[in-house]
């Protein structure tokens, strides 16, 4: 595929979307009739969409029609396969030179397969095997702390239950997940500000909303149902203002594909304010709103009385605070602040809506928490149309947290597990993600499995984190996709091929359904409708009950009863979980049911009882040396996090390449380089430097010294201990970088 960068003028969405979208079909060899029935997500009596965490639209209403989507449900319905020849004709070092768009594009993995050391290749094992397998590195560890229990966001409720089950029943809170690197931050900073760790807003807020803002999401790509909201908001009159150092196509226009009008060449305006603030400049911007809204004295003084503290102590700060230094950190004037301030100000009710472009940055709890800050002194917590709204990204991200995820778990859960199942469960606090390279790089940890992800390629220092998962003696994934955490494995390694969610689960007591939770707190169900990619593929709650049984010899819960039949298992949850009560006949309803907020009703289940206003001073420059750049490291369309789905950033202008690095054009002039030609990113950090090779400058509008590249082709420069003070989310939009020219033929490319 040719390289071309060519600046996209078009709406986000209309028939470009379609005509993409219909190109990844045939591409994944899915026609003819079937194809219509395959692709049919969020429909009441079908599956949830695995492509993102935004809720969906009244059950009854028509099908959404979601680019993005069509991409994810089409990935797994794919025709191809990765069969046992593939692995038999294939060294893993020769693999391991290929990249994720290769690997992803060879299709479903039909049987598990084990690597044995014994010479560079996968070979094909029995179920049975490969469960004595896990069991026994399990088994032959000193303590259950050397065992490693990843999760990826796209398990089920039902299986994410068990598989805590299991790692507690084994003994340790090890459960590093995908939170870890994604909304993290945003649960901590909400927790101890509001009681509540999840975003308090429904849909409905939406339509009801008079200003919504979008700090740090790129919805075109990432949540593209989202837009459809978007949109109907702007028509009303909404308004929509965004803060995003890239200008988002899908920020600014679309093209609704199920309008008729629209498909014929007309489009939306959604932002009716773009501020193109310096990367990690957020916090400063909001700091600055607040001044302006103590400044006019446009604060909800009620609710600030009635149900909030540290007020005096905010506004002090806020005031104190210099025009000068929010100018310098936020990258925006104080006229765009107060401009925006005052949007926020006429709102009657409003919404923040935010998403990475918050989480993954050093101080990305405070920047929450001064976010959560506005929102509350305007009162715009616990209202109709107004509440704080972190945009998740797995589509079971949330619900995996809620079902006990979490190397940190509360004593009262703990409690109601260990009663319900008849065992101790261990108290102390489990490793995180980061902490989980560290531990396994020291060879404290000796066995990772990983439930769904792609550990090695999405998490940050991936030379180091190579290294440490090489030292492990056991890495074990349950798969639909080969991937590189396949290929960058411990001594030994298994793969244990799943169904995924939009195949028919069959078990003792029929096809079964499972649950998942998203953004918003509705709890709904999803049952497979695609015949599996392969009869061995077992469902990831019968994975989970079968390694317990190998590997708990004394275990009194009865696994396999449970996985016969999945109403057995959220009977379970019913029972441990708070807000489950009735959970098969609750979730049987259209729409399923949505879990009690309390921050929502303004019940403030913090430590004071009250709702917390906390002030933050303006954060430090990330890198030291004033000469380096900010890089970012965002999604490109044509991805869905490590799964490549092809080479096209649609919105942004670029395709046949994924090795580029946006610039701004007076970067450009001050470092003497020229948009067509390859650099090398070096991140500088106090331990030294670490490089990425060979990036194709394209010229951008992004603030000066700042800059962005894809994930995962840059974690490599993110150093593992730079990460989000509190939460440990790796800090991957803030990486200090220096650039270097490169080796390559330069492109000639038309200036934007
Ligand atoms: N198609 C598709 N859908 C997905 C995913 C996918 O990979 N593909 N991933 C899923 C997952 S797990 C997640 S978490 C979500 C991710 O959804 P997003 O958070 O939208 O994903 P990113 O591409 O990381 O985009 C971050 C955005 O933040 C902006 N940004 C970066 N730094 C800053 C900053 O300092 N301040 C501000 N204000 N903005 C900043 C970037 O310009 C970009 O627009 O999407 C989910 N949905
Ligand atoms: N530099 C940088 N790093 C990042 C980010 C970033 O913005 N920048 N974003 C971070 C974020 S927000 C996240 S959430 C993480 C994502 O981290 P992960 O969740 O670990 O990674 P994914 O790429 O979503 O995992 C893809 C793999 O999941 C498997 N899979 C797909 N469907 C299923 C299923 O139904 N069941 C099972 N068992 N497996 C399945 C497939 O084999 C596929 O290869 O990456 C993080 N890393
Ligand atoms: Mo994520």
């Amino acid at each position: 595929m040719p390289i071309r960068i060519k600046p996209y003028d078009g709406a986000a969405g209309g028939w470009d979307a379609l005509a993409s979208s219909f190109r990844h079909v045939r591409e994944q060899g899915i026609v003819g009739r079937g194809a219509r029935t395959m692709l049919r997500a969020n429909q009441p009596e079908g599956f949830d969409c695995p492509g993102c965490a935004w809720p969906d639209k009244n059950p009854h209403s028509s099908f959404e029609f979601c680019e993005n989507g069509v991409k994810a449900v089409a990935a797994e319905a794919t025709r191809r396969r990765v069969t046992r020849d593939f692995f038999a004709a294939h060294t893993v070092e020769w693999l391991a030179r290929q990249d994720d768009y290769f690997l992803e594009s060879q299709g479903r993995l039909v049987e598990p397969m084990f690597y044995d050391g014994s010479d560079d290749h996968y070979r094909p094992v029995s179920w049975e095997a490969a469960f004595a397998i896990v069991a026994q590195h399990l088994q032959a560890l000193e303590h259950a702390d050397q065992a490693l229990f990843y999760t990826s966001g796209r398990t089920s409720n039902e299986a994410a239950f068990l598989y805590q089950l299991f790692a507690r029943e084994f003994g340790t809170n090890n459960l590093p997940d995908c939170s870890n690197l994604c909304h993290e931050p945003s649960g901590l900073a909400m927790t101890e500000q509001i009681g509540v760790g999840k975003g308090t807003v429904t849909l409905a807020d939406f339509e009801q909303a008079e200003a919504i803002f979008v700090f740090g999401q790129n919805p075109g790509t990432n949540h593209p149902r989202m837009l459809g909201e978007l949109r109907s908001a702007a028509k009303r009159g909404c308004r929509i203002v965004v803060f995003n150092p890239l200008r988002e196509r899908g920020l600014e226009r679309f093209a609704d594909p199920k309008s008729p009008r629209e498909l014929m060449g007309g489009s939306t305006a959604i932002a009716s304010h773009y501020y193109p603030l310096r990367i990690g400049g957020d916090l400063a911007a909001v700091k600055g709103m607040l001044k302006r809204v103590f400044e006019r004295g446009a604060m909800d003084a009620d609710f600030i009385a009635l149900h909030t503290e540290g007020f005096q102590a905010l506004r002090e700060d806020v005031l104190a605070e210099d025009w000068s230094r929010i100018e310098a950190a936020s990258g925006l004037t104080r006229a765009q602040i107060e401009e925006a301030a005052d949007v926020y100000v006429a709102s009657k009710a409003t919404i923040f809506c935010w998403a990475m472009g918050i989480t993954q940055h050093r101080d990305a709890v405070a920047t929450i928490q001064m976010l959560v800050n506005l929102l509350l002194v305007g009162g715009n917590i616990g209202k109709h149309g107004a509440g704080a709204c972190p945009v998740r990204g797995h589509s079971n991200v949330q619900g995996d947290r809620t079902m006990g995820i979490y190397e940190k778990p509360a004593p009262a859960f703990l409690d109601r597990l260990g009663a319900e199942f008849g065992f101790a469960p261990p108290r102390h606090p489990g490793h995180d993600v980061v902490g989980a390279i560290g531990a396994m790089a020291r060879g404290e940890c000796r066995v990772l499995f990983a439930m769904g992800g792609n550990f090695a390629a999405a998490t940050p220092d991936t030379g180091f984190t190579a290294q440490a998962l090489r030292r492990c003696a056991l890495t074990a994934h349950v798969s639909t996709k080969l991937n590189r955490s396949h290929l960058v494995h411990g001594r030994q390694a298994l793969i244990l091929p799943c169904l995924g969610r939009t195949e028919i689960d069959l078990q003792a007591a029929g096809p079964q359904g499972v649950t998942v939770e998203d953004s918003m707190s509705m709890v709904h169900v999803s049952t497979g409708m695609n015949p599996p990619a392969s009869d061995q593929l077992l469902s990831e709650p019968a994975i989970v009950a079968r390694l317990a049984e190998a590997t708990l010899p004394a275990t009194t819960t009865p696994w396999r009863w449970l996985v016969e039949d999945y109403d057995r298992i959220r009977e379970c949850i019913a029972r441990v979980i708070d807000g489950f009560g009735d959970f098969n006949a609750r979730v049987r309803q259209p729409g399923g049911f949505h879990l009690e907020n309390a921050a929502a009703q303004r019940r403030w289940s913090t430590a004071t009882g009250r709702a917390r206003l906390f002030a933050h001073a303006l954060p430090a420059p990330v890198a030291a040396d004033p000469s380096l750049m900010t890089l970012m490291t965002v999604r490109s369309h044509d991805q869905y996090n490590t799964t490549i789905y092809g080479l096209e950033d649609r919105y942004r202008g670029v395709s046949g390449e994924r090795r580029v690095c946006f610039i701004g054009a007076a970067d450009l002039a001050r470092l003497g380089l020229r948009a067509g030609q390859w650099v090398d990113l070096v991140s500088v950090w106090h331990d030294g430097e670490r490089e990425a090779k060979r990036f194709l400058l394209v010229e951008y509008d992004i603030p000066a010294g700042c800059l962005a590249a894809y994930y995962p082709e840059t974690n490599g420069l993110v150093p593992l201990d730079h990460h989000a003070i509190g939460a440990r989310t790796p800090a991957s939009k803030a990486i200090p970088v220096r650039l270097r020219p490169s080796a390559g033929i330069p492109l000639a490319l038309e200036p934007p």
